[in-house]
Order: structure tokens, then C-alpha cells, then sequence
């Protein structure tokens, strides 16, 4: 019976930290031909090892391959590693994290220079990378016609979400979600510290909290559909107006417990603001609208 043998697109990739390498694994593990730098050499041993080829310099690197994939600590380090390399005829796919206006300006530069892009934000540790049951994913926005190119080699380290032609938008998409995260990560802090000097182990917390996050997750389909509508009315259940009345307690709580309120009040003053404006019967929404400048 003849075999055929399905080629695996060659890769280039520039950056071997700690995201860098976990990518260089995911692909060497499914077949793919891998280039790469770095600009400490040191770090490209254990790839090499595993079958990458180790280019002397980024312009050699890029030179190999037409797939180039740049993994750096930053928007500045892109732009010094990329500066002498020849990116004509390249698809450059960054997934150095940066802002949307980076992110912009970053697609106008490689066209300039001959090249196709597309920006990408992880949304993935590297321990997730290369698990296709560990729930990383990678946003990607940026030309369509190269996504589509290359979708099936993206989806190897991590699954893909395509967002849209605009190039800012994977970092957009990036930083509403980590920026969600760390709300949460906030509000379970200031959870913990009430707690703290009490005789409460934080472990029997925990999954208390985890089960309550989850439980109000849902609630941004809700928000999402309010600002759609822009009827922030629309099934209420827990009124603004209650809320702030409620807000008091929690700030008399985390006095009692010795707990600054730092985390909390800034919130609670936006909502007070909301219903100084004669919105008691919203929902927490109109917060929203306070925060657009
Ligand atoms: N690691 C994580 O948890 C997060 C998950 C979400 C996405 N981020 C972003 O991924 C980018 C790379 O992150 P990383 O984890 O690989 O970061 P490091 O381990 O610190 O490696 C940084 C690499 O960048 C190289 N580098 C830094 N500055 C320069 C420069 N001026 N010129 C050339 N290369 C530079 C560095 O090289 P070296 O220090 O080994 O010589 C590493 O290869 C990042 O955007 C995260 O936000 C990761």
C-alpha cells in the first residue's frame, strides 16, 4: 500500500523564552521543519537538540522560511529584531504581546517592507501549549487570506480565534479579557483579606469562591445584550439602586475586619455616581458608560 506523506509547512520562529520554546515544542512534535533565534544563543540548545535548525543571526532565520513567527518580549524588541532582516515575500505572524495601535502600526510596517501580517495574542500559559485539551487559544486578526493560509500550522500550538481584518484587534480582544481577569483576581484578594486574620482556612474559601465566579460569570451575556439594546433595564434583577444601598456594608465589613477598601471603592464610586444620574432601576451596565472617556 502506498504511504503518502502530507509535507508540514516549514517555520521560522524568532524568540525562545519561556512561550518561545513551549511553541518550538508544539511544532517539532507535529512534524513541522523549524528555524529559529534567539538572541541569547544559549536558550536554542535544548530546541536544537530536538531537531530545530539554529540560524546565526534573525535575518538568516527569516531568510529560511516563508512562515515567520516572532514571540519577543515586546513591541521594541520586534522592531530591533526584525531591523535587518529582509521581510519581502515574508507572512509574519507576531505574537509578542503589545497594544492595538502597536499592533497597527506594527501590520503598516511589514507592508512597507513586502510582507504579510498577522497579529496574535495568547491566550494560553506555556505549560497549555501543545495540550490540545487545556483550553489555550491564540485571538488572531490581521489579513484573513493569511490566516486562512496558515490556519491549520497555527492550530498546532494552541487552538485559533480569527477577530477580524482590523490588526488591533487580537491585542484588543487580549487585554479586555486579561483585564477582566484581573478584576477578578482583585475582588478574590480582597475576599481573601477579609478573612485573613480570622480562624478560617483560606483552602475552605476557595473553592466557595471559585464556585460563586463561576456561578456570576454568566452574567456578562446579560451586560453584552443591555448594551446592545441600550435598554439597561432589560431583565433586571438586582437594581443599581439596591446595590449601592448595599454597598455601605461591605465597606463597614472590610473596616471591622482591617481590610483596606482600595480595591472595592472605586467601584462602588461609579456606581454611586451612576444613580446620582437617575438610574436606580439599571442594572450595573451604565458603569460602563462612566468609564468611556
Ligand atoms: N509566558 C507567559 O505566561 C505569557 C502568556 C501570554 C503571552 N505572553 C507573551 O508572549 C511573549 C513572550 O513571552 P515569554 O514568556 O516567552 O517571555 P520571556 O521568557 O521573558 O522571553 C522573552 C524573549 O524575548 C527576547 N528578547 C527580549 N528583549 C529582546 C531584545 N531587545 N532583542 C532580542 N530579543 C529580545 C528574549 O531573548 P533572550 O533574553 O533569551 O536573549 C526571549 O527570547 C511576550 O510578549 C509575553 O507578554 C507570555
Amino acid at each position: 500500500m502506498a504511504h503518502e506523506t502530507v509535507e508540514k509547512t516549514p517555520v521560522t520562529l524568532l524568540g525562545l523564552g519561556a512561550m518561545g520554546a513551549a511553541l518550538a515544542r508544539a511544532w517539532l512534535a507535529a512534524g513541522h521543519p523549524l528555524t529559529v533565534w534567539n538572541r541569547t544563543p544559549a536558550r536554542a540548545a535544548g530546541i536544537s537538540a530536538e531537531g530545530a535548525k539554529v540560524a546565526n543571526s534573525a535575518a538568516e532565520a527569516v531568510a529560511a522560511n516563508t512562515l515567520v513567527v516572532v514571540c519577543l518580549l515586546d513591541d521594541a524588541s520586534v522592531e530591533e529584531v526584525l531591523a535587518g532582516a529582509d521581510l519581502a515575500g515574508r507572512d509574519l505572524v507576531n505574537l509578542t504581546t503589545g497594544t492595538p495601535a502597536q499592533a497597527r502600526a506594527r501590520a503598516d510596517w511589514a507592508r512597507e517592507r513586502g510582507a504579510r501580517y498577522l497579529d496574535g495574542g495568547i491566550m494560553a500559559v506555556p505549560p497549555m501549549i501543545g495540550v490540545p485539551d487545556a483550553g489555550g487559544y491564540v485571538f488572531y486578526s490581521g489579513s484573513r487570506e493569511l490566516f486562512e493560509r496558515h490556519r491549520e500550522t497555527l492550530a498546532v500550538p494552541a487552538g485559533t480565534t480569527y477577530v477580524g481584518p482590523d490588526a488591533g484587534f487580537a491585542a484588543l480582544h487580549d487585554v479586555a479579557l486579561l483585564s477582566a481577569m484581573y478584576g477578578m483576581f482583585a475582588g478574590a484578594a480582597h475576599a481573601f483579606a477579609l478573612i485573613r486574620r480570622e480562624d478560617i482556612d483560606p483552602a475552605s474559601l476557595a473553592p466557595l469562591l471559585a464556585d460563586w465566579l463561576v456561578a456570576m460569570a454568566p452574567a456578562v451575556h446579560q451586560t453584552a445584550d443591555q448594551l446592545r439594546s441600550g435598554d439597561y433595564t432589560k431583565g433586571v434583577v438586582s437594581t443599581l439602586a439596591m446595590q449601592v444601598a448595599g454597598t455601605p456594608s461591605f465597606l463597614r465589613t472590610a473596616e471591622e475586619q482591617g481590610v483596606s477598601p482600595e480595591l472595592l471603592s472605586p467601584y462602588f464610586a461609579l456606581m454611586r455616581r451612576r444613580l446620582a444620574e437617575g438610574s436606580g432601576d439599571e442594572d450595573l451596565t451604565g458603569v460602563i458608560d462612566l468609564l468611556v472617556r
